[in-house]
């Protein structure tokens, strides 16, 4: 196994110094050309040693390692993610249906190619079947993203076209009305669904079926078309787009790959921070300077993290929880839970920056989300992953998409294949 030396940072601590990203100055200067623009697409060159894998790499989850390229989007520290190249933060007013033709074609829509995705995604919304039966059946006590994962391969077995990004496409167009119907017939109010309008938007579509008297349709609108936008995509190694193209690598289905990138996504270290960051806000319960400083101490002191704080990847505030306050400033600033996130985003940094292990003591993106969909009369956090998960269905299918369609001259990526180390285990023979 080849071995290097590595350049430790003396400040890291000694479970900090097995990951790679912190141990192996290659990979610092990978993401650097990386980032401007030296590696990726037509100019890397096949030989250019990217990476070398010592020891130290196994067994961490592959943080850090390359093993492909993405079309779609890149994370930067300083600026978050960025589509086809556009920083988010430019992004956050478009609309979802010109996102997802972002993500499809990589090129920005003009105003014809806007009205084109949004008749395109209209002529495929309809559900090919009678979904609403299935979802009556599930445990109405089972998860959300448990679902949505079900929902999604029900939507499979009703129609599966083989064309990849045929699937996708329908299976965009297709999630408002299944996101509808779980929140519906899993909150219990199977009556009087109203019928769907396929010439609405995507969002206004998931509203209609909601139907929620109360609640205020435009603010609603704002906040999950901005929500959409925001998670539609997060480079190709985060763990939901991982799985989902590792899945469709064996040409297993389109949704086959999406519900398994959704159980990836329903995970606490994954996709459901987002659901307990809300319940962390709601449990902090004060929007007092001193009282929320001493409730962030207690927390550390009780060792439970700082939810809505810090990141992988990112090293200043999350531009997805930027947009996000700015939102709430415009819509909702005297909501009790916007004004608890606001003294959080004041007091959490500068409590966090006092432990130097801590990368970024800034917000992240899941901080605000929460408050506002909140505020918005979504008002159980148990549904917030589904969200995500809807949000990501156009990154991962696009992702898909170009993995199966696009890359090696079209002919696809080969199934996944890493390579694993056998240990512990010497040759024996049953006696
Ligand atoms: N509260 C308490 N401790 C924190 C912390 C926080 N907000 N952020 C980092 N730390 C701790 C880590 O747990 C780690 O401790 P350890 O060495 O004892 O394991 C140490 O500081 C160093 O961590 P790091 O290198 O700065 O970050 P990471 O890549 O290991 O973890 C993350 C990133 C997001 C998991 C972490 O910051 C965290 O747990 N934040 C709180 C939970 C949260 O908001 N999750 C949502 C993530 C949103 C997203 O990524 N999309």
């Amino acid at each position: 196994m080849a071995c290097m030396e590595s350049k430790l940072d003396s400040k890291t601590s000694p479970k900090r110094r097995n990951r790679p990203e912190y141990t192996d100055y290659r990979r610092a200067a990978f993401i650097r050309k990386m980032y401007v623009g030296e590696i990726g697409g037509d100019s890397m060159t096949k030989n250019e040693v990217l990476f070398e894998v010592t020891e130290n790499h196994l067994n961490t989850g592959l943080r850090g390692i390359p093993v492909g390229t993405c079309r779609t989007s890149f994370v930067t520290p300083s600026e978050g993610v960025h589509y086809c190249g556009y920083p988010i933060s430019e992004l956050a007013a478009f609309e979802p249906e010109d996102i997802v033709y972002l993500l499809f074609n990589k090129e920005l829509p003009n105003a014809e190619q806007s009205a084109a995705i949004r008749q395109d995604l209209a002529s495929r919304a309809a559900v090919p079947g009678d979904l609403e039966s299935v979802l009556k059946t599930l445990p109405k006590f089972g998860h959300p993203m448990d679902w949505l994962s079900v929902g999604i391969h029900t939507l499979g077995m009703m129609e599966t076209t083989n064309n990849w990004k045929d699937d996708a496409l329908n299976l965009i167009a297709r999630m408002p009305r299944l996101m509808g119907l779980i929140f519906r017939i899993r909150e219990g109010r199977e009556e009087n669904i109203p019928s769907d309008d396929t010439s609405l938007s995507m969002v206004e579509r998931f509203i209609r079926c909601l139907d929620l008297h109360d609640a205020n349709t435009e603010k609603m609108k704002r906040i999950i078309s901005t929500y959409l936008v925001l998670h539609m995509d997060h480079g190709g190694g985060n763990l939901s787009t991982f799985a989902g193209k590792a899945i469709a690598s064996s040409k297993a289905t389109v949704y086959s790959a999406m519900a398994g990138a959704m159980n990836a996504l329903s995970g606490p270290l994954h996709g459901r921070a987002n659901q307990s960051c809300l319940e962390f806000v709601l449990k902090v319960g004060t929007s007092d300077p001193a009282e929320v400083e001493a409730f962030v101490r207690a927390e550390l002191a009780a060792n439970r993290p700082i939810f809505g704080f810090g990141h992988a990847v990112l090293r200043s505030e999350d531009p997805r929880a930027t947009v996000q306050f700015e939102l709430g400033s415009q819509i909702c600033p005297e909501d009790e839970n916007f004004k608890i996130i606001t003294t959080l985003r004041e007091v959490a940094p500068r409590v966090l920056s006092e432990n130097p292990k801590i990368s970024n003591p800034n917000a992240n993106v899941d901080i605000a989300s929460g408050a506002l969909l909140h505020h918005a009369g979504l008002t159980d956090p148990t549904y917030y992953t589904t969200f995500f998960g809807w949000a990501r269905v156009a990154g991962i299918g696009a992702q898909i998409v170009d993995e199966r369609t696009v890359f090696r001259g079209g002919k696809g990526l080969p199934i996944y294949r890493p390579k694993y180390i056998a240990e512990g285990q010497n040759l024996r023979h049953v006696e």
